[in-house]
């Protein structure tokens, strides 16, 4: 297993003539290391994979990479108990995007209806298809994804009250219980398997993204009722003294209630994994925090320095220890490869008055880095992302090496040792050796998608580049650029960015026309990997 070591580095050396000397110096840096490394231990055949996600975290949101004002001591432990990778990406600034690569294998532009979905979205996933749940479900495992779903259902018009599928369950998920899209649009209500949960007969659910249901309160019509308040997009149906996007009507015993969300959901793993500890398992976790609306149970209240929108990530760090707490007390510590990280970068203010911005405090939630959410900055995809696996990750090992959840399909499919069909995954790499921190001769580039298809961010080595550095008009862009004390303003329509990451962690300096051969080379690699040209070349297969 893991004899893609040569592949690896054919790829690099393909694009050799991309990168700087300094570039190709690290490269042979990281080899050597990777020898270095190639530890003696025994990698164990199916172990259980459990990966949970965070909606919105940051860079900076977390205590080991820096966050001072943000208690997460589970996160802490799960690092220094294994390790800390600090080039780690999503694919994409925004949600839907994010996780359709992490199922699929492939960068979310390649397929148009991968953005931002609205809460009556189709199935955005071909059921047909080979996707992460029905690799490991065909490879033996019991699979379940339970929390944050927000990849559409069904195939256009969706009855509430009937049968809502397809879904989770026929892309190859054994057990579904989903937030169907995001906390912050109707409906509010779980989807367990094919229907929604606690929903009474007598009192179906209706559900419109255009237009209220007469005599029901809305943000607008009733701020009294209001906890918050948010901007009209947000000012929908309320639950919870919250209104969100969109109208719905009924339903009420299905409601769910957000101060117990994560406990409910946590309970939910503990059975799946109890149920399951003599069978491998793969259970996606994606919770909510700290998407807005923020609402942690009362127990987190005061619990950071940051008010809720850091209340709201120690309930997420609260859940990740549970997580840990089950696999302990069912002996499946050994056996469980443990990852956790997040969707996309930080936004504060995403469309209510909840204090995010107020109550910072001084936090910065991307670190070091530029932008947040919709961006194609750093802070936008660069991640926490922590992997723990006792007697296989070493403890403590902190590790640069550049990641990106799209390759986790072909780096879970060399784990289990099978071939992925020719036409899937095509932008995953088997970056195995990585995950289990055995190299640091990480991918070659990063693409980095921020909000729409056309905005995107590609970092080869040190260097980053954003060709169309635009963000789409509705998103505000003072919500990124408040966040981080060393942005620089945003760019007009028409300018290339080119930075230099070691120099210029923060994107600060526009190097676009000193670098001309560099912006070309860079520009050649995105035009090639944007049109699939020699995809086998640019992911090793
Ligand atoms: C945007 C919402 C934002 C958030 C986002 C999805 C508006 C103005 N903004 O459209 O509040 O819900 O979608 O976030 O509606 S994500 O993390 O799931 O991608
Ligand atoms: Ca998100």
């Amino acid at each position: 297993m893991m004899s893609n070591k040569r592949t690896r580095e054919s790829v690099s050396a393909k694009l050799l003539p991309f990168f700087s000397m300094m570039a190709a110096a690290i490269f042979l840096f990281s080899a050597c290391s990777d020898d270095y490394r190639s530890g003696e231990s025994e990698i164990p055949d199916q172990p259980n994979i459990v990966i949970i996600y965070a909606d919105d975290i940051g860079f900076g949101d977390v205590g080991i990479y820096g966050s001072e004002l943000i208690p997460t001591p589970y996160m802490d432990e799960m690092a220094r108990s294994g390790m800390k990778m600090t080039s780690a990406y999503a694919t994409s600034s925004t949600c839907t995007p994010s996780r359709y690569s992490i199922l699929t294998g492939e960068y979310a532009f390649r397929n148009e209806r991968a953005q931002i979905l609205d809460g009556d979205a189709p199935l955005l996933i071909d059921p047909d298809g080979f996707n992460i749940a029905r690799m490991f479900r065909k490879n033996g495992y019991r699979t379940s994804i339970i929390g944050k779903w927000h990849l559409g259902l069904g195939e256009g018009e969706i009855d509430w009250n009937g049968v809502v599928k397809p879904g989770p369950l026929e892309l190859g998920f054994e057990e579904s219980f989903i937030i169907p899209t995001t906390t912050d649009r109707v409906p509010t209500v779980y989807v367990n398997g094919h229907n929604v949960e606690n929903l009474d007969p007598d009192d179906p659910l209706y559900v419109d993204y255009n237009e209220n249901f007469e005599g029901e309160p809305t943000g607008n019509s009733h701020p009294e009722l209001l906890r918050y308040l948010a901007d009209n997009q947000h000012s929908g149906s309320i639950l919870d003294g919250v209104s969100r996007i969109g109208f719905q009507k009924g339903g009420a015993s299905a409601m769910w209630n957000d101060e117990e969300m994560s406990i409910e959901l946590v309970a939910l793993a503990e059975e799946f994994i109890s149920e399951n500890k003599d069978n491998p398992f793969f259970l996606f976790f994606p919770l909510h925090q700290n998407h807005v609306p923020r609402i942690p149970n009362e127990k987190f209240l005061g619990s950071s320095e940051t008010g809720l929108r850091g209340d709201h990530t120690v309930e997420f760090d609260w859940s990740v220890g549970e997580i840990v707490r089950i696999l302990e007390e069912q002996g499946l510590r050994e056996n469980t490869l443990l990852i956790i990280t997040s969707d996309n970068g930080p936004i504060y203010d995403d469309g209510y008055d909840d204090g995010a911005i107020e109550d910072a405090n001084g936090h910065v939630a991307n670190g070091i880095y530029r932008g947040g959410k919709y961006t194609a900055f750093e802070g936008a995809t660069r991640l926490p992302f922590i992997v723990n696996w006792p007697g296989v990750v070493e403890p403590g090992i902190v590790s640069d090496a550049k990641f990106s959840q799209v390759d986790l399909m072909a780096s879970f499919a060399s784990l289990l040792e099978i071939q992925l069909p020719d036409d899937t995954g095509i932008d995953s790499i088997d970056m195995l050796e990585v995950l289990l921190g055995k190299s640091f001769d990480g991918r070659p580039h990063i693409l980095q998608q921020g909000a729409g298809r056309d905005h995107m961010g590609l970092r080869v080595g040190d260097w980053k580049l954003i060709p169309n550095p635009r963000v789409p008009g509705w998103v505000n862009p003072k919500h990124n650029e408040r966040e981080n004390p060393i942005s620089t303003p945003m760019p007009t329509r028409d300018t290339i960015y080119l930075f230099n990451l070691a120099d210029d962690p923060g994107e600060t300096t526009n190097l676009a026309d000193q670098q001309p051969e560099i912006v070309e080379d860079m520009m050649e690699l995105y035009e090639r990997i944007l049109s699939e040209n020699d995809i086998t070349v640019l992911n090793g297969r």
